[in-house]
C-alpha cells in the first residue's frame, strides 16, 4: 500500500476524504435500515466502494466537471456534493429529491445543481450519454472533463464497446471506471469475461487502461489525478478499473449467503477498505482512534437529523405524476 503522504493531499484534505468514507458508510447503513422497518423500498448498497469512491472524485473538479453515475456510487455523490438530506429524500420518494422528484427508484442519484446526470435501471446506458457529454466539451471548447461508471459485469454490455470506442476515436475528455467488486449479482467474474483485466480494454481502444488496489486510497487518487489532468488537457479518454469488495448483499432484496460461502464472507469483511484506511490514518499520524471516534459521533448525529428532516418533507402531490419527467426546456 501506498503511504497516504504520497497522494500529495493535505493532511488536512486525508481527513476530510477519511469524513467522506465515513459519511459514506454511515448514511449507507441507515438506508439499509429504513429498507429493514419498511420506511424506504430499496437500498443498492457502496459499502466496501467507499474507499476508492472517494479517492476517484477527489481528483475532479465538481464544480465544473460531470458525473455520470450507477447505483453503487453514493459516496462518489457526496463527494461531488449532494447531501445526506438529498439522498434520503430519494430513498423515502419524496418531492423535493434532486434525483427524480420521488420518481425514480433509490439510488438512481442525480442532481441538476451539482453536474450528476440521472441514470437509468439499464446497467451502463450512462456509458454513451457521458460520450455524448464529453463530446459536447469538445464541441463547445469546454475544459470540463466528463467521468462515468458501471460494475464489471455491466461493462459488457455492448453500448459500453460503442462508447470507449467513440470516445477513442474522438478523444474525448472522459474518465471511464469499472468498480470490479467480483460479482454482478451472485455471477462470478470467471463467468463475466475471459480477459485477464477489465483495464486491458482500455488499450484496445487507443488509450490507456490502469488496474487499481481501490483499498488503497493513494494509489488510486494518484492513477485519477494522472488521466483527469491528461483528459483536460486534450489527450484523450482513460479507462480505470478499481479493484473492490461487495461487502453487502447485491441489494436489500438479495441474499449473498446463498452464493457465497462462509469463510468467503469472513474474509471479505477482514479486507474492508474502511479497516485499511483507518490503520493506515492511525499509523502515518493523521488521527488517533479517539479523534475517530469524535468524528463518527458527529457524522451519526448529522446523520439522524438529515433522516428527520429528510422524513418530514413533503411527498409528490399525485396530480404532478406526470411533471419532472422529462427536463424543462430552458
Ligand atoms: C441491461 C440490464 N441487464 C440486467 C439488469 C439486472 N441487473 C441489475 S444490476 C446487475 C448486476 C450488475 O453487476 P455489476 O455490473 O458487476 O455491478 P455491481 O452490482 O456488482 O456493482 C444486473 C444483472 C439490468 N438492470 N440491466
Ligand atoms: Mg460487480
Amino acid at each position: 500500500m501506498k503511504k497516504l503522504a504520497e497522494s500529495g493531499l493535505s493532511k488536512e484534505e486525508v481527513i476530510e476524504a477519511y469524513r467522506h468514507v465515513l459519511r459514506g458508510r454511515r448514511l449507507d447503513e441507515r438506508l439499509w435500515q429504513l429498507t429493514r422497518i419498511g420506511k424506504a423500498s430499496f437500498n443498492i448498497s457502496g459499502q466496501g466502494h467507499e474507499v476508492a469512491q472517494v479517492a476517484m472524485a477527489l481528483a475532479f473538479q465538481p464544480e465544473k466537471d460531470y458525473f455520470l453515475p450507477y447505483y453503487r456510487d453514493m459516496t462518489a455523490c457526496l463527494v461531488w456534493g449532494m447531501t445526506p438530506k438529498d439522498i434520503l429524500m430519494g430513498s423515502f420518494g419524496k418531492e423535493d429529491d434532486p434525483s427524480s422528484h420521488g420518481r425514480q427508484m433509490p439510488n438512481h442519484y442525480g442532481s441538476k445543481e451539482h453536474n450528476i446526470v440521472s441514470h437509468s435501471s439499464t446497467v451502463s446506458t450512462q456509458f454513451p450519454l457521458a460520450t455524448g457529454v464529453a463530446y459536447g466539451a469538445l464541441l463547445g471548447k469546454k475544459d470540463y472533463v466528463t467521468l462515468t461508471a458501471t460494475g464489471e459485469g455491466s461493462a459488457n454490455q455492448g453500448e459500453v464497446h460503442e462508447a470507449m470506442n467513440f470516445a477513442g476515436v474522438k478523444k474525448l475528455p472522459l474518465i471511464f471506471v469499472v468498480e470490479n467488486n467480483g460479482y454482478a449479482i451472485s455471477v462470478g467474474i470467471d463467468e463475466q469475461y475471459a480477459n485477464e483485466t477489465m483495464a486491458q480494454r482500455g488499450e484496445a481502444y487507443g488509450f490507456t487502461g490502469i488496474q487499481v488496489n481501490g483499498n488503497d486510497f493513494a494509489e488510486t487518487y494518484l492513477a485519477f489525478k494522472k488521466v483527469v489532468d491528461d483528459a483536460r488537457n486534450g489527450k484523450g479518454p482513460a479507462l480505470i478499473e478499481m479493484m473492490v469488495s461487495r461487502l453487502t448483499s447485491h441489494s436489500a432484496d438479495d441474499d449473498h449467503t446463498i452464493y457465497r460461502s462462509k469463510e468467503e464472507l469472513e474474509e471479505m469483511k477482514e479486507n474492508d477498505a474502511l479497516l485499511f484506511f483507518e490503520k493506515q490514518l492511525i499509523e502515518e499520524g493523521y488521527l488517533t482512534r479517539e479523534q475517530m471516534t469524535e468524528i463518527d459521533t458527529e457524522l451519526k448525529a448529522e446523520i439522524n437529523q438529515a433522516t428527520d428532516e429528510a422524513e418530514a418533507m413533503p411527498d409528490p402531490k399525485p396530480e404532478s405524476l406526470l411533471e419532472h419527467v422529462y427536463a424543462d426546456k430552458e
